[in-house]
């Protein structure tokens, strides 16, 4: 078996699986196993940028190789193509795309020369697994420089319906390179569908029904592959100490009170101030409640250089100024809005002190959080998760109260069933929903992956 050669923009940690997400520890898992190299980018802006020296670390069977980026690649690759154009379009957000051809060939420029500074750390066996929605041109870049390895693709968020997908001038280039990929990855079946859909409708491509579809005279097996989390690692962090710490500070101010709990990156597919509104109405439908529960909201910024992002960031400030301004007591808060991180085993004991968790996205590639809220629950006495129809999550996890965000008077009604729900009720659910966490765990995900692309080999 050959190695595998792991790329994405941001690459590790290697070791400190404490700090690193479910999915960074099952893709050093695979490493570890086949050995292998993870390729991406330092995360330091330098004027050699690409061109600049490889910094490699962790050991010659797993290793770190990491290259710069420079400020115009920077701007117009990272902040501009992959952040101002494609993220949203693959979010169903036209309103929100800039289309600008400098963007677009700096994409291009940056996915060339990642390929040409890979294309020396491949071995003739070595498979390689590329990840998300910076690298759509990698692989056709390797083909041209001769690269005749199996190459795959995982999509982490979503494919959008064709009327959305063909509003991105020269569409056809970026999908007719996605079809370079031997394997291509999407979360759901609902992604999967809209990417051949198009294919048939702009390509003329035929779909043999067992996974292949051919296109512009290629054939790539396109599957979904829903992400998971480290299930048993995650529940075991709600346990520790730093999540201990955690509850009892939290409970100490609860006193009593039910909390509700929102963790996402400041991101506008996040539905944060949907999320609000919400809230905003179930305090007036449901006047008893008031003061009996409030919402702690974790938001950690992402992307400040964005426009869009500082938009939604003042406008989330506002919109909980006015809700609490409204409805809050001398002795009670209803929305408290934290806008950094919180430590991984100190957010499971956050998720643990929840009784319910909204997580209700207008569109999302999958969402880990509703994942690690549910592991974090106690068995015996779980919380109750409120999952946007629009999470790819929601495909999987149907034992959630599924809403609509954009209906503020259903997710309020939601929220009341949460809160009212009895115990028998709520572990019958947790239990449907934390027993397929386990089967389609983080690893599992990786593996089904990896076995895909072995399969083409
Ligand atoms: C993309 C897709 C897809 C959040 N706050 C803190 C913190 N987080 C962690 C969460 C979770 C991760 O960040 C967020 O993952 P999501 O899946 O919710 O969302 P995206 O960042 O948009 O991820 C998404 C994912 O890729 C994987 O394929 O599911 O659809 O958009 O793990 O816990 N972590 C820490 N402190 C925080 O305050 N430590």
């Amino acid at each position: 078996m050959g190695r595998v050669i792991i790329v994405s923009n941001r690459v590790g940690p290697l070791k400190d699986t404490g700090k690193a997400g479910g999915l960074a520890v099952a893709l050093v898992d695979v490493l570890r196993e086949r050995g292998g190299t993870w390729f991406g980018w330092s995360g330091e802006i330098s004027e050699a940028g690409t061109f600049s020296e490889m910094k490699k670390e962790g050991s010659r069977s797993v290793e770190l190789a990491t290259i710069d980026i420079d400020p115009t690649d920077n701007a117009e690759f990272y902040a501009g193509y992959a952040n101002r154009t494609l993220w949203p379009v693959l979010h169903y957000r036209l309103d929100l795309a800039e289309f600008s051809p400098v963007f677009e060939a700096g994409y291009r420029r940056v996915n060339q020369r990642f390929a040409d500074r890979l294309r020396p750390l491949i071995g003739p066996d070595d498979r390689i697994w590329v990840h998300d929605y910076h690298f759509f041109h990698l692989a056709a870049e390797l083909r041209a420089m001769g690269v005749g390895n199996p190459i795959g693709f995982f999509l982490h968020i979503p494919f959008p319906p064709v009327d959305m997908i063909s509003a991105l001038p020269r569409h056809r280039d970026l999908v007719r390179a996605l079809m370079a990929y031997d394997v291509i990855g999407l979360q759901t079946d609902r992604d999967r569908r809209h990417l051949v859909d198009y294919l048939r409708e702009e390509a003329g491509g035929f779909d043999h029904g067992d996974g292949r579809v051919e296109a512009w005279g290629r054939t790539s097996r396109i599957h979904a592959f829903p992400i998971g989390i480290d299930t048993e690692g995650f529940h075991g962090f709600a346990e520790t100490p730093e999540a201990k710490r955690e509850r009892s500070r939290l409970e100490r101010h609860l006193t009593g009170r039910r909390q509700i709990v929102g963790v996402d990156r400041i991101d506008y597919s996040k539905g944060i101030p949907h999320r609000f509104r919400a809230l905003e109405r179930f305090f007036d439908d449901y006047p008893d409640e008031r003061g009996t529960v409030s919402l702690l909201q974790v938001a950690p910024p992402s992307r400040g250089e964005v426009d869009a992002y500082a938009d939604i960031r003042r406008e989330l400030e506002h919109l909980a100024g006015h809700i609490n301004g409204r409805f809050a007591d001398l002795d009670w808060t209803p929305i408290r809005f934290i806008t950094r991180g919180f430590p991984r085993r100190g957010l499971a004991g956050i998720y643990r002190s929840s009784r319910v968790a909204l997580v209700t996205p207008l569109r999302d590639g999958m969402n880990l959080v509703a994942k690690e809220y549910v592991a974090a629950q106690k068995h015996d006495d779980p919380g109750v998760l409120i999952l946007s129809r629009f999470a790819g999550a929601a495909e999987t996890m149907g034992e959630a109260l599924i809403v609509n965000p954009y209906a503020a008077d259903e997710v309020a009604a939601a929220i009341k069933a949460a809160l009212d729900m009895p115990l028998d009720e709520r572990r019958a659910r947790h239990f449907a929903l934390y027993r397929r966490l386990l089967e389609g765990d983080a690893k599992t995900w990786a593996n089904n992956f990896i076995s895909a692309l072995e399969a083409v080999a």
